[in-house]
């Protein structure tokens, strides 16, 4: 007879909250129903390429991108999902140009606020390469009862109360932190259930990937440069080279990288100033889950976690990783590049 060794999301959750003695389920309640927006965006992308709703809307989002319509999907979804919880009173998401802010009561009593890219990398998707959604939660900042405002989305990663994301590869996965550690759930498509598949995650301090888009090269500064140059020359006396692996899709390169050991990397350049990846609700949450993991995120100067939000889709440069590594470009940056860096107002 098989043991029922299963433990799914939501038995999760419940044994969590109640290590919290004052907790009173809210977050609870708010993680329960991102999990249930996932799996409705993961039965949409599964069928992504059967169904008419592969291809484009023809309307464009906030970064000047061409909207997939499973974007607007997956932004309806995890949107309708926040608000039903009753524990949010407001999201900032990629998608949308300002934050929404829920003006009922209902919503206006939320403990929370959301910050999320709800489908990262979409434009993988008509080439069938694995994409995610990616979530940030806050305490807000303004008082409960009243409507949220700006202010309550512009906080530093460091006060983050839970971040996550959502990776629909070869399987779907749920990866997440609430500040004690890292774990992640495996969808079980027969079942319906997220069930806990990789507890207590921790990332190795080194490793041998390096994740970077190399077309950019020749625009890199050139502390990165020579780090990329160290990958590939390293002594094979000692050890192999480094292996170079990227796909293009944040959540996965991060998600390789967090359970072999390695670095992602996506540095500022000369046509990108801030690099591309947003503060907010790609570079926070995943910085969040590397520290807790045991791997560490910066700006390449500065810890991501610790930079202060100007706007809700400001871009940073990104490091993050294994610590080792993390820190070694960050030294070669320093040495080659001066002392601090210039934020773009
Ligand atoms: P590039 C996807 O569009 C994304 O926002 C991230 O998921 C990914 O890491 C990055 O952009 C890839 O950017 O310039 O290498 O194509």
């Amino acid at each position: 007879m098989s043991s029922y060794n299963i433990t799914t999301l939501n038995d999760f959750i419940i044994q969590r909250q109640k290590e919290f003695t004052y907790a009173r389920g809210e977050l609870s309640t708010l993680l329960h129903h991102i999990g249930t927006a996932a799996k409705m965006v993961n039965t949409k992308i599964r069928r992504a390429g059967l169904v008419e709703i592969l291809g484009r809307t023809g309307s464009v989002n906030i970064q000047g991108e061409t909207q997939q319509k499973l974007d607007v999907y997956a932004d309806e979804v995890f949107i309708n999902a926040l608000l039903s919880s009753g524990e949010c009173c407001g999201v900032a998401s990629e998608e949308n140009q300002s934050e929404v802010i829920f003006t009922d009561a209902f919503g206006r009593d939320g403990k929370y606020v959301v910050c999320m890219d709800p489908l990262d990398g979409s434009s993988n998707i008509d080439v069938n390469v694995s994409v995610g959604s990616i979530f940030s939660i806050y305490r807000r900042v303004t008082p409960r009862g009243q409507k949220a405002a700006k202010e309550d989305f512009l906080q530093p990663g460091s006060r983050q109360v839970a971040a996550g994301y959502v990776i629909y590869g070869s399987s779907t996965m749920l990866v997440y932190t609430t500040g004690c550690g890292v774990n992640g759930f495996t969808l079980d498509p027969a079942m319906g259930e997220f069930c806990l598949s990789h507890p207590a995650i921790k990332t190795p301090v080194d490793g041998k990937i390096y994740s970077v888009n190399e077309g950019n090269y020749i625009k890199f500064p050139e502390g990165v440069k020579r780090y990329i140059k160290y990958c590939q020359e390293r002594d094979t006396e000692t050890s192999r080279p480094y292996t170079s692996r990227y796909i293009g899709s944040l959540v996965s390169d991060f998600h390789r990288n967090l359970l072999k050991g390695g670095i992602f990397l996506y540095p500022e350049n000369e046509s990108a100033p801030s690099g591309k990846l947003r503060l907010i609700y790609e570079c926070n949450p995943i910085s969040f889950i590397a520290e807790q993991a045991g791997g560490m995120a910066t700006d390449g100067y500065d810890r991501i976690l610790e930079v202060d939000p100007r706007t809700l889709h400001e871009r940073s440069p990104f490091y993050v990783g294994s610590a080792n590594m993390v820190k070694q470009v960050g030294g070669l940056i320093l040495q080659y590049n001066g002392q601090e860096r210039e934020r773009e107002v």
